[in-house]
Order: structure tokens, then sequence, then C-alpha cells
């Protein structure tokens, strides 16, 4: 290691160490802000739906044609894709341009929708 690089790991170490001195002696009541952060995780979990049109409905196949918007635990933005479902009910009342909310998950290299609702 040269001198160079030392000097930025010591100036890094002397951050971080007050950094992490500041948090402690700042957040003195960090049990109360945990126990909200707590209640707060249903909804996080229902904003996981993500938005969609239905384009084509395969029931052989199980598999639906889906104009979507974003879909934030896919990390994956706006398009028109086909996924498979995990349960071919998930179609029985599925039409072609029918708005939906829905969950899609990664599934075995595959997008795979779990759940699926009207949008109103
Ligand atoms: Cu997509």
């Amino acid at each position: 290691m040269n001198s160079k690089s030392l000097k930025s790991v010591l100036i890094l170490t002397a951050v971080l160490a007050s950094a992490s001195a500041a948090y402690a002696s700042s957040h003195g009541s960090a049990p109360m802000i945990k126990d909200d952060a707590k209640k707060e995780m249903p909804m996080a979990a229902s904003a996981e739906m993500a938005e969609g049109e239905i384009r084509k409905v395969d029931m052989d196949n199980k598999k639906i044609t889906l104009k979507h918007g974003e879909i934030k635990n896919l990390d994956m933005p706006g398009m028109t894709m086909v996924f498979q479902v995990k349960d071919a009910a998930l179609l029985e009342k599925a039409k072609v341009g029918d708005k939906v909310r829905f969950k899609a998950e990664k599934s075995g290299g595959a997008l795979v929708v779990t759940d699926m609702q009207p949008a109103k």
C-alpha cells in the first residue's frame, strides 16, 4: 500500500468513526422509531402490486400478455410482455382489455404472475 492510499484509508476511518458516534448520540430513542416502521410493513407489501392491462390470455399454456407499468420488486420499467401464471384460475376471469393489478415474481428464470385482481 502506498502512502497516498494509506492516507485516504485513515481519513475514511476517521469519518466513519465520527459518523457512527453522531448516530449513536442522536438516536437515543431508536426503539420507538423501529416500532413505527414495523406497523407500516403491510402497506409496503400491497404497494408491490403492479398495474397492467391484459393484451392476450393463453389458458392452454398458462400464460398472459400484459402491458404493465413499473414493477418495483422486479426492478422493471413499463412494457408489454408475456408472463406465466402460477395458477390457471387467475386467468378464468381475465379478459383482453381488462385493467388489472398484479404481483409478479421471478421463479426459475421465468416471470410468474402470482396474484391478479381487477383494477378499478
Ligand atoms: Cu416487463
